[in-house]
C-alpha cells in the first residue's frame, strides 16, 4: 500500500507512506474488510492507536505476521537460529505477538520463516534444524491453544532453500508436531513456485482441516512475483478458487501483492474486480457435467465443460 522497494531500488518506488495513509488507501477499495500485517508495523505506531485507526475505517485484522526476515540478528535462522540466545528471542517474539492479538480481536499468528533454511550444501545439519523447528513451533502453539498458528511455506528467497518450502513439508510439520492449532497459509504464487498445483494443495489441506489462510496473487512461477490476482494464470486461478469454495473454507482470501510500478490502490481494486469476476465465472460451471468428467478422469470432457465459462 505504499513505499514498496526492491533490491534495485532499495529506497522505494515512492517515499515511505505513513500507517494512517496506507489504511486510508486500503479503505478506498470496496469489499476489503480486513488487513493483515507484519508485527514491525507496531514499531511505527502503538497497538491501541493502530486498532483505533482501523476501527475508524471499519477494518478488521485478519492476521498478524511475525517478521523474522527483516531483522539482521535472525539472518541465519530465527526459530532454528544456531545461536540459542537469538533463537530464544525469536520464540519469545512470536509469543509476544500472540499476547497482542487480543488487542486486535484477531486469532491468527502468521509465520513465514524466510530465514529458516540454508544456502549451501553441508551448511546445516537438516535433522537438527527440523528438530529445532518442531520444538519451537510446539512451544509457540502451546503458548495459547486458542490462537491459530498459520505457517506460510515458500520454496526460496531470501534463503536458497527455506525449510518450510512446500505444502507437504508444512503438512509433515503439522503431523509431526501434533498440535490442533497449527495450520497453513497457502500463497498462490508460492504454490506455483514450488511446482505445485494450487487447487490440489488447497483441496488436500482443507481435507486435513489445516487450511487457515489464503494469499491470493499471481506469478510466472520461477519467482514470487506477487502480481495482481487473476492477471496471469487464469485456468489454474479459477481451479484454485473452485477448490477454496468446494472445500467449505471459511477464512479470509487476502491479497499479497507487490505493485512496484503500479498505483497500489488501482492494483488492489484490480485484485478485487478479478476475484469477483472469477467467482461469477465459477458459478457458470456446469458442476454436474464437471463431476461426471472427473469421475472418468477425462481431461477432454473436463476441459470442454470449463472452457465454456471463458469462451461460451
Ligand atoms: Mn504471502
Amino acid at each position: 500500500m505504499g513505499g514498496v522497494a526492491d533490491r534495485f531500488l532499495p529506497q522505494g518506488y515512492e517515499s515511505p507512506v505513513s500507517v494512517k495513509e496506507r489504511i486510508m488507501r486500503i479503505k478506498k477499495v470496496k469489499d476489503i474488510v480486513a488487513v493483515e500485517f507484519f508485527d514491525d508495523e507496531l514499531d511505527l505506531i502503538p497497538p491501541r492507536d493502530l486498532k483505533a485507526l482501523l476501527d475508524d475505517q471499519g477494518l478488521k485484522v485478519s492476521g498478524i505476521n511475525f517478521n523474522t526476515h527483516g531483522r539482521p540478528k535472525w539472518q541465519r535462522g530465527a526459530l532454528t537460529c544456531p545461536d540459542e540466545k537469538l533463537r530464544r528471542e525469536a520464540i519469545d517474539g512470536a509469543k509476544k505477538i500472540i499476547d497482542l492479538l487480543g488487542v486486535f480481536e484477531c486469532s491468527t499468528l502468521g509465520l513465514w520463516l524466510g530465514t529458516d533454511g540454508f544456502d549451501y550444501p553441508f551448511q546445516i545439519d537438516y535433522g537438527r534444524a527440523w528438530d529445532l523447528l518442531l520444538e519451537a513451533i510446539a512451544e509457540i502453539a502451546d503458548h495459547n491453544p486458542s490462537v491459530r498458528i498459520s505457517l506460510e511455506y515458500k520454496l526460496k528467497e531470501p534463503r536458497q532453500y527455506i525449510l518450510l518450502g512446500n505444502a507437504f513439508q508444512a503438512l509433515y510439520l503439522i503431523k509431526a508436531v501434533g498440535r490442533k492449532n497449527v495450520g497453513v497459509t497457502v500463497d498462490f504464487g508460492h504454490a506455483l513456485m514450488a511446482k505445485e498445483n494450487p487447487g490440489e494443495v488447497v483441496s488436500v489441506l482443507a481435507k486435513e482441516n489445516v487450511l487457515y489462510n489464503v494469499h491470493f496473487n499471481d506469478a510466472y512461477r520461477e519467482w514470487d512475483d506477487d502480481l495482481v490476482a487473476g492477471s496471469t494464470n487464469l485456468y489454474e486461478t479459477l481451479e484454485f478458487l473452485y477448490y477454496i469454495k468446494k472445500s467449505g473454507y471459511q477464512g479470509y482470501v487476502g491479497f499479497d501483492i507487490f505493485p512496484y510500478r503500479m498505483d497500489p490502490v488501482k492494483a488492489l481494486e484490480l485484485c478485487v474486480m478479478n476475484t469477483r469476476a472469477l467467482e461469477s465465472l465459477l458459478s457458470k460451471i456446469d458442476l454436474q457435467s464437471l463431476e461426471e468428467a472427473q469421475k472418468g478422469g477425462d481431461a477432454g470432457l473436463a476441459h470442454q465443460v470449463v472452457r465454456k465459462v471463458f469462451f461460451g
